[in-house]
């Protein structure tokens, strides 16, 4: 038994160190050569010599280009053992000779062979003979597999992959897995783990805007084909595991502008950089080209993030990709067949990636240095104003490139507008807000333009409350059935009115299913956290809701301020993430990991409110994340039936405690949710509320929503307090939005 144990033990262990590909290699898309575009099969030990010769005299190979990669054509047979050979013609010298040379010179050999029974040449496949083959590569000192797709009738591509992936890893010798399966199983979804790069596509050819269809029936693509479908793929590509939209074809005969095009391309899109020209005899411009040494930098970015086409205008596509470091390289395609000159105004290309890296442009925040990366020229910097910059010739079939490089600069962004507004209006008064105010109220749902409190009032509240509820698992209505399509647009419109938005998010139960009330597991927190079993999840959770709010920008595409106030009542114990639930190191840990995440998207337009609810223990708030992570303190105080005099002195207590810990910091304070279910009492609005937020420095008062009858907060047509609600808000001190209107 014992025996058995220890056995099965190394039996797993041996599976568990050859079932992943080779780590640390591809780590950048992989530079080099390959004969097949200029050469196919007529290839020869001669020939890659003299390329290997010529990648050292170019200065290509200290340009990054160190893969010399055969193509289809050098095998010969298999042995008597079945272990394949070279074509002893062709490569006298044998394949370890030549991995020597090549070695000796800084460089690395790649090799081709084929997921099927013959390669596409008709050469001996690896079908069959996936270990010996990558054994027999190790042995000679092979750096690199292209692994074809012919002939692989009944072959499942996933699993053929995988197995020579395997294979490689158990020969012992790191081999970089270039999967070239063109597309059909679409390898995006399921390579990562298995190769360094798959094929998007079928292959590419010489030319730069059109397919060729060969008699037996498959087809070639163009750049710009190969562009198209490389383009929603993007997702799926980074650092060790990049998508492949094919070898270059710069130099095998299109125009200069078109190989430029091609070439700035590839380095947009973080594509692997194979060359396939003859390098022993090219024209100075191919080699000003891919010698680009600024925009090779590009391609070879440590962030590894393909580039995205954020509009295409008058027929230019723009194209940006970010960059480690703050920088953006940001190009302009012109594919069209006649010169297009452009007016470029950078404030019309303020984007934030929120598909991939979460980074922004920022163009109307953040100045840039621009390097034109063709001319290698600087060309001055962006410019904050909504102007045009200059006008920009772009010729037919070519690109103009630029990396641009932020330089500092002391704008006020949006969210200390905001707080200099906020602090400018507590001066005036206290600003009453109500959640999900524009969507429905006593007795009606979704009327345009109508609100309870504007019914009552002549007036909008100052604030509107939202609530993200549900975004998080991609739902299109959030937990009170509001759909977010909807919400947007209600937000833009009280941001446009001169109202102040603040957003808050009861999310579900990453780790039960439940919503945000299910506090049956108390490990919720801890595993969400990095390391937690759905630390994964709530990463797609936190991608979701980033996407909605940086959807939230006004007409000119500018993100509009607004206060986010995640993670509400701590201090109690009714949410999965309250008291007793997580320790207060993971309730920062849960509240820095969602900031981080949410302000690397929006680093400018935010306001983050920290709202514990009232009656809290003393230690409770060593949950506060700290002055340098919260902009508004808030209160959550509800008063409870018969509850007055307890509400008067808790509030009193609590709204003590936290403007004192305001003040230190130079914070601001409110009542981020307060109210009276139903308003039992006619007077309560002058006679108990409205005298407690005459005491304290408040920024706002939000009370919460009109779900209807069975549960209200403010006051309606026909309500009791209605009378009383008017009284109170012809107080000077507090604000509707007709009060706060710039
Ligand atoms: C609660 C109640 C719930 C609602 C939730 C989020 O206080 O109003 O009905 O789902 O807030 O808005």
């Amino acid at each position: 038994m014992k025996r058995l144990i220890i056995l099965s033990f190394c039996f797993c262990f041996a599976i568990g160190a050859y079932s992943q590909k080779w780590e640390k290699v591809g780590d950048r898309p992989q530079m080099g050569w390959n004969s097949w575009n200029k050469f196919g099969g007529n290839i020869s030990e001669d020939l890659i010599k003299g390329i290997a010769d010529a990648l050292v005299e170019t200065g290509l190979r200290d340009a990054g280009y160190v893969y010399v990669n055969l193509d289809d054509c050098w095998h010969g047979e298999r042995d008597a053992d079945g272990f394949i050979q070279p074509d002893a013609k062709r490569f006298p010298g044998g394949m370890k000779a030549l991995a020597d040379y090549v070695h000796a010179k800084g460089l690395k050999l790649g090799i081709y062979s084929d997921c099927g029974t013959a390669t596409c040449a008709g050469r001996p496949g690896s079908l069959g003979h996936e270990y010996q083959d990558a054994l027999q590569y190790a042995r000679w000192g092979i750096d690199y597999l292209k692994e074809d797709w012919c002939n692989t009738e009944n072959v499942n591509a996933r699993g053929a992959y995988k197995l020579m992936s395997d294979a490689l890893r158990a020969a012992g010798r790191p081999i970089f897995l270039s999967m070239c399966e063109w597309g059909g199983n679409k390898p995006w979804q399921w390579a990562r783990e298995i190769g360094h790069s798959w094929r998007i596509g079928p292959d590419i050819w010489c030319n730069f805007d059109s397919t060729r269809v060969h008699p037996q029936g498959f087809t070639d693509v163009g750049v710009m084909q190969c562009i198209r479908m490389n383009e929603p793929l993007r997702a799926f590509a980074g650092p060790g595991h990049w998508n492949d939209p094919d070898m270059l074809e710069v130099g095998n005969g299109m125009t200069v502008n078109e190989d430029r095009a091609h070439f700035a391309m590839w380095c947009m899109m973080a594509s692997p950089l194979i060359l396939g020209n003859d390098l022993r005899n090219m024209s100075a411009e191919t080699k000003a080209i891919i010698t680009n040494a600024e925009m090779i930098a590009v391609d070879q970015d440590e962030l590894g993030v393909q580039g995205l086409r954020h509009t295409t205008v008058q027929g230019l596509e723009f194209w940006f990709k970010p960059l480690a470091g703050g920088d953006w390289a940001f190009t302009i395609l012109n594919p069209t067949r006649e010169a297009v000159s452009y007016d470029l105004n950078w404030q019309h290309f303020n984007l934030i990636d929120t598909e991939v890296s979460r980074l922004g442009t920022h163009f109307d925040m953040r100045v840039y240095k621009i390097r034109n990366l063709w001319t290698h020229q600087d060309e001055g910097q962006t410019l904050l104003a909504d102007k045009v910059w200059r006008t920009i010739d772009i010729p037919a079939r070519d690109v103009v490139s630029y990396r641009l490089t932020p330089v500092s600069t002391k704008r006020p962004t949006t969210a200390e507008q905001l707080t200099g507004r906020l602090q400018r209006l507590m001066k005036k008064g206290i600003m009453f807000g109500h959640q999900d105010d524009p969507f429905y109220g006593l007795g009606w749902r979704y009327e345009k333009d109508r609100s309870d409190v504007h019914d009552v009032t002549g007036d909008y509240p100052a604030v509107m409350g939202f609530d993200l509820g549900g975004i998080e698992v991609g739902d299109e209505k959030n937990l009170d059935s509001v759909p977010f399509q909807v919400m947007r647009r209600e937000i833009l419109k009280h941001h446009a009115r001169g109202g102040v938005i603040t957003i808050s998010w009861h999310p579900r139960n990453p780790l039960t299913g439940g919503n945000a009330w299910d506090v049956k597991d108390k490990t919720v927190v801890q595993n969400i956290l990095p390391g937690g079993k759905v630390y994964g999840v709530f990463q797609i959770w936190l991608s979701r809701v980033t996407t909605f709010l940086a959807s939230l920008r006004d007409e000119q595409g500018h993100p509009i301020p607004f206060i986010f106030r995640p993670w509400h009542e701590n201090t109690g114990g009714w949410f999965w993430w309250g008291r007793g639930l997580c320790s207060a190191e993971e309730y920062k840990a849960l509240w820095n990991m969602t900031q981080d995440y949410v302000a690397r998207a929006l680093p400018y337009n935010i306001l983050w409110s920290w709202s514990p609810n009232y009656g809290f223990a003393p230690d409770a708030l060593e949950t506060y994340p700290g002055h340098d992570r919260v902009d508004i303190i808030g209160l959550d105080a509800y008063q409870q039936r018969d509850g007055e005099q307890a509400f008067i002195s808790q509030l009193k207590k609590d709204l003590d405690t936290i403007c004192r810990l305001a003040r230190d910091g130079k914070r601001m304070v409110a009542l981020t949710e307060c109210g009276f279910q139903n308003i039992p009492d006619p007077t309560w609005w002058t006679r108990v509320l409205l005298p407690q937020l005459k005491s304290w420095p408040l920024s706002y008062v939000l009370v919460w929503r009109n779900a209807g009858h069975r549960q209200y907060f403010a006051p309606a047509l026909g309500t009791k307090d209605a009378d009383d609600f008017r009284q109170m808000v012809r107080d000077k001190k507090i604000l509707l939005l007709e009060d706060v209107k710039k």
